[in-house]
């Protein structure tokens, strides 16, 4: 689509800055500066919450990992552990002067936050602060929009950006709305604001119309392939689906040690018998508190697992709380209404456990699970085997 430039361009100095303001036309929720030249990282710092102990620390990792895989360069965390949500701003006003004074020691001029700010909150802290705020799901959205190659792709990713950003640009207005339209609050910044939201709707519409296409062409698609057993790779970001995939699939997709490497689905043939083939499919990865519109857009894309005959849940072993993950892979299977699907739990890097107890702790507490290391195929042919184990049963079944 062509969009041509907001003529706000005489306007957009006295307005304030907001960063999701920038590419409010594109949809583009950008965490880096684009004012920064290229190869010059920017420094951010992490701040979470936690109401239980001992997971904030691994929530904080996490964010890390997603902030690295952004591009930023983490220069310290706050982790506030006691008091209630200040609603205003999220964090209490004793975090927020801890954040700005580490903020001024390391430079940092971009703060990432843990969990999804309201549009108030988001806004509340940014001025508070004197910085840049970026909660988890603009992070998560943006490392999608980093990542999308596909057309496809590309655009699931613009609709679930715009449909972040439309209530946080009506919000950012309301605050003069309520002053009863007296002298500055209906310049040329509101007049715009409503070009622009208009503009966002219509692109929504768009986008919608164009994603329902594609999500009934892949319904035929796998007409198509209604005698195969479909088998899915689901799993939590990174847990080395789409190594499995290649293990199995003698196939060469993607593998990257970063969050969300995997956008688009692949398809292989991985068995046949008979005239039945067993397809194997790799998609995109999941995590704790995906961006509900992300889940929504990728219809598309994650209506394979849907209607696989068999989901293989992948999990890393090597993870200090694998069943936190598998638990969020749940809940997004549930969201996805693909609970129900036969399943089958796969532990994957046995090659990378610090010892035999963890190994058989984990067979301890998940029973009929397979454990396997896609990097060196041990566990691999059992693997294999469970799979043809599950398509005799569904065989004999139909
Ligand atoms: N040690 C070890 N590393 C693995 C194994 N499988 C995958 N990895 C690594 O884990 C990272 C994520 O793998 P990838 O397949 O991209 O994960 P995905 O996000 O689930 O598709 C990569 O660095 C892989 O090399 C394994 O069996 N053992
Ligand atoms: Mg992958």
């Amino acid at each position: 689509m062509k969009t041509s430039r907001p003529t706000s361009r005489t306007t957009s100095k006295s307005r304030p800055r907001h960063s999701h303001e920038a590419d409010a036309v594109t949809g583009h929720v950008r965490l880096t500066d684009a004012k920064k030249p290229p190869g010059d990282p920017e420094r951010a710092i992490l701040a979470g919450r936690s109401t239980r102990g001992g997971e904030a620390s691994i929530t904080l990792a996490e964010l890390k990992l997603l902030a690295e895989t952004a591009g930023a360069k983490v220069r310290g965390q706050v982790l506030q552990r006691r008091g209630p949500v200040r609603a205003a701003t999220f964090l209490s006003k004793g975090k927020i002067e801890e954040i700005q004074e580490l903020a001024g020691e390391e430079r940092a001029g971009l703060l990432l936050v843990d969990d999804d700010l309201s549009p108030a909150q988001h806004r509340n802290l940014e001025k508070e602060l004197g910085m840049r705020v970026v909660d988890r799901s603009a992070l998560i959205l943006d490392i999608f929009a980093r990542r999308a190659r596909t057309r496809e792709a590309r655009l699931q990713v613009e609709l679930a950006q715009l449909e972040y950003l439309l209530p946080r640009l009506t919000r950012m207005w309301e605050h003069l709305g309520r002053l009863g339209g007296g002298i500055g609050t209906r310049g040329p910044g509101e007049t715009q604001l409503e070009v622009d939201r208009r503009r966002i709707r219509e692109r929504i519409s768009r986008l919608k119309r164009y994603l329902e296409g594609v999500v009934r062409e892949r319904r035929v698609q796998r007409r198509g392939r209604k005698d195969c057993f479909k088998v899915s790779l689901v799993g939590y970001t990174n847990a080395g689906k789409s190594t499995l995939f290649n293990t199995l699939a003698k196939a060469k997709v993607y593998v990257e040690d970063q969050l969300f490497a995997t956008l688009d689905p692949t398809t292989r043939v991985i068995a046949s018998e008979g005239k039945v083939q067993v397809l194997l499919t790799d998609t995109v990865g999941f995590i704790r508190k995906l961006p509900p519109h992300l889940v929504a857009s990728f219809r598309a894309t994650l209506e394979e697992v849907t209607e696989a005959d068999l989901l293989l849940h992948v999990v890393d072993a090597t993870e200090p709380d694998p069943d936190a993950h598998i638990e969020a892979v749940n809940t997004v299977l549930e969201e996805l209404g693909a609970l129900q699907r036969p399943r089958l739990l796969v532990f994957n890097k046995i090659d990378a456990l610090e010892d035999e107890i963890a190994l058989i702790g984990l067979r301890a507490q998940h029973p009929g699970s397979i454990f396997v290391s896609a990097a060196t195929r041990e566990g691999v042919p059992a693997l294999r085997e469970a799979i043809a184990g599950r398509f005799h049963g569904d065989a004999e079944r139909r």
